[in-house]
């Protein structure tokens, strides 16, 4: 009897561990090994229950290339998570919408570095931005338009 307890509360201890584990959504951030702007945009991320890894390469325009962010759209970091691209400072509300529902797209960038998303917060300065959507034949729709704070 004490060993079939000892099952079920092995069992149930590896189910939280499990529940747990789902809980964080693993990053990894790409990013010139001076971008400040790039730490405080994973800071974000990690504060919004992303398990982030930032890889600092020397070429991050190479990133860019390699996960198909068009030169046009890009911006100073290059993430990716479960198969799609994230460039820039995505807010994590939006990265979470697309891994909800798994649209066919490439991913999402922020182009260039808007004052006030995630990451560019500068006191009492902020800028409209819109979050792109970048498709597979490399046109981009906006995906979430933020005003103004
Ligand atoms: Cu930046």
């Amino acid at each position: 009897m004490k060993k079939y307890y000892l099952i079920l509360l092995l069992t149930l201890f590896s189910c939280l561990v499990l529940a747990a584990g789902n809980a964080t959504t693993e990053i990894v951030v790409y990013k010139d090994p001076n971008c400040g702007c790039c730490s405080k945009w994973s800071e974000h991320l990690r504060q919004n229950h992303f398990s982030v890894t930032e890889v600092a390469v020397d070429d991050i325009s190479a990133y860019k290339t390699k996960y198909n962010v068009p030169a046009n759209l890009s911006s100073c970091h290059t993430a990716t998570v479960q198969g799609y691209v994230m460039e820039g400072h995505v807010p994590a509300a939006d990265i979470l919408k697309v891994l909800a529902e798994k649209p066919d797209i490439i991913g999402l960038t922020v182009p260039g570095m808007p004052l006030g998303s995630p990451g560019m917060e500068v006191a009492g300065r902020s800028q409209a931005y819109d979050v792109l959507a970048i498709h597979r034949d490399g046109t981009t729709t906006v995906f979430h338009s933020y005003s103004e704070k």
